[in-house]
């Protein structure tokens, strides 16, 4: 079988899940926020990585029915976790161009929080700056409607697409994520440093909530901390976890870094 063939079999034999990594705030360490992120374990076989059957799952248009299922599951999970009495875990999900390219995209996930009685605060999204190239008026409008009725949206991996600047003055964002090749790099390159400080003023300036990426080590975070970053996502605090480690975090049970 092609990868295809066994992703969409994997979907219907419950293969697939979605971890969760926890954002905190670089001032604190208090978890503020989590990024939703799928994971696929095959009853044999080796884990496959997104990076690898996503840009796959596009082109052969399976990229719907798996994108449905993350809403569904991300709406799921936090119905259960806000049942549970953890009132303020905020999840952001993915979505890629050929997602926001189908037109009932938008609609259908917000249609998917509502049923789950969830608010439109509860569940964001993140897009990367390629996604913005393509967005034409629909899909601005689309966005923008959900921005008005408080929906989180993020810029992903910022500072790495092919698109210049000017889509921060046309799309209603509420978050930039930095991405994680210039966190890495800071503590050795000023021009990375240089990079950062400019991401972090324009995002400020624009009354955007700013995250660093892929934060490490110690090094990597006192930079973030002194260019006021305000939230951190990376392995020196917390791993992407399935659901059952994040009830933990969040029941107090364990504590991070
Ligand atoms: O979690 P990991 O670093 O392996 O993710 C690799 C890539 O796959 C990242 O770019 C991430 O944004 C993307 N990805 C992870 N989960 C999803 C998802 O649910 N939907 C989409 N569209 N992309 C995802
Ligand atoms: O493209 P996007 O930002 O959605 O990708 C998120 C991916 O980054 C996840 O797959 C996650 O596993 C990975 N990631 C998260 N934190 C770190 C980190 O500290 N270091 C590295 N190398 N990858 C990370
Ligand atoms: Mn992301
Ligand atoms: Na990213």
């Amino acid at each position: 079988l092609d990868l295809m063939e066994r992703l969409e079999k994997a979907l219907d034999r419950g293969e697939l899940s979605l971890w969760f990594q926890p954002q905190v705030s670089a001032v604190s360490g208090h978890i503020e926020n989590f990024e939703a992120l799928l994971r696929w374990m095959p009853a044999e076989g080796a884990p496959v990585s997104p990076a690898e059957f996503i840009p796959l799952a596009e082109q052969s248009g399976l990229i719907h029915r798996l994108g449905d299922w993350v809403v569904e599951e991300a709406c799921r999970q936090q119905a259960a976790w806000r049942a549970a009495g953890h009132l303020d875990s905020r999840i952001d999900i993915n979505l890629s161009g050929s997602q926001l390219a189908r037109r009932d995209t938008l609609e259908r996930f917000e249609a998917c929080v509502k049923a789950h009685g969830l608010a439109p605060g509860d569940i964001g999204i993140e897009l990367t700056e390629n996604v913005l190239i393509d967005a034409d008026h629909q899909i601005l409008d689309g966005l923008r409607r959900l921005y008005h009725r408080g929906v989180r949206i993020a810029i992903d991996d910022f500072g790495t697409g092919y698109s210049s600047l000017s889509y921060l003055k046309h799309f209603p964002l509420t978050a930039l994520k930095i991405d994680r090749t210039f966190v890495h790099d800071a503590p050795g390159q000023p021009e990375d440093r240089a990079i950062m400080e400019a991401a972090v003023f324009i995002g400020h300036r624009l009354g955007l909530e700013v995250v660093a990426e892929g934060v490490e080590n110690d090094e990597q975070l006192t930079l973030i901390r002194e260019m006021h970053c305000d939230l951190v996502q990376g392995y020196y605090f917390y791993r992407p976890m399935p659901a059952p480690d994040i009830e933990r975090l969040l029941s107090g049970l364990v504590t991070g870094h």
